[in-house]
């Protein structure tokens, strides 16, 4: 078996897919590609992402790329190594999906539409007014996570491919903040997003995982 996971530092999306693998325990060749010297783009990396985006994997000789499917994809594949991604049960897998589908569908849009403006704009361009509404929805979204958390993990008593996909999104969006203090992310985490943080914070591979630009 040879498995080579392609990600950029920084990359909530590709952070899933890393949190994935290291929760599967599964042997793979990590492969760090530079956004600035523009790695995406070569065509090696095109034949693999058309897309010219991380995270993709590269299982012997199949290709896929988008964070959400590699992390299904994984789990069925690799379904008797280390721990489910997603629940064996219907129900609980669909609504694993379901969590999946919400972050990336109401919570990575506006985050994306603040990294654009904080990370990718100069901050004499800045549109302020964009930056309040997308962090009124990301605000929104969180007070949603809040309500939804009933036991230690999003989905229930473990942690799955939900934990994983809303985590690197909700820390980044604490990254943002050193940019744009204002932003002031700490009032949108409730206690039961900061226990649950914590309890993400605490596996034994996330520091393993952590961006290595923001270390
Ligand atoms: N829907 C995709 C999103 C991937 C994505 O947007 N990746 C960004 C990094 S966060 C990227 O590679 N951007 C490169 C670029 O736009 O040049 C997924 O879930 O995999």
């Amino acid at each position: 078996m040879s498995l080579v996971f392609y990600c950029g530092s920084g990359s909530p999306y590709a952070w899933r897919v890393w949190l994935g693998l290291e929760h599967k325990a599964l042997a793979y060749e990590l492969r760090m590609l530079s956004f600035s010297a523009e790695d995406l783009k070569t065509p090696e990396y095109v034949a693999v992402n058309p897309r010219r985006k991380v995270p993709a994997i590269v299982d012997d000789d199949f290709s896929l790329y988008e964070s959400a499917a590699i992390l299904e994809y994984l789990d069925e594949r690799y379904a008797d190594r280390g721990a489910r991604l997603f629940p064996g049960d219907v129900r609980r897998r669909a609504v694993v999906r379901r969590m999946v589908q919400e972050v990336d569908q109401y919570f990575a849009a506006p985050m994306e539409r603040i990294v654009d403006q904080v990370l990718f704009t100069p901050q004499e361009n800045w549109n302020l007014e964009r930056i309040a509404r997308a962090r009124a929805t990301l605000a929104e979204e969180l007070a949603n996570w809040e309500q939804t958390i009933r036991a230690d993990w999003l989905a229930g008593a473990e942690a799955s491919a939900a934990d994983f996909s809303l985590y690197p999104l909700v820390a980044l969006t604490q990254r943002m903040q050193r940019r744009k203090p204002d932003l002031e992310v700490e009032a949108m985490l409730g206690p039961r997003v900061r226990a649950w943080m914590r309890r993400v914070e605490a596996l034994p591979y996330l520091r393993k995982t952590w961006p290595p630009h923001w270390k």
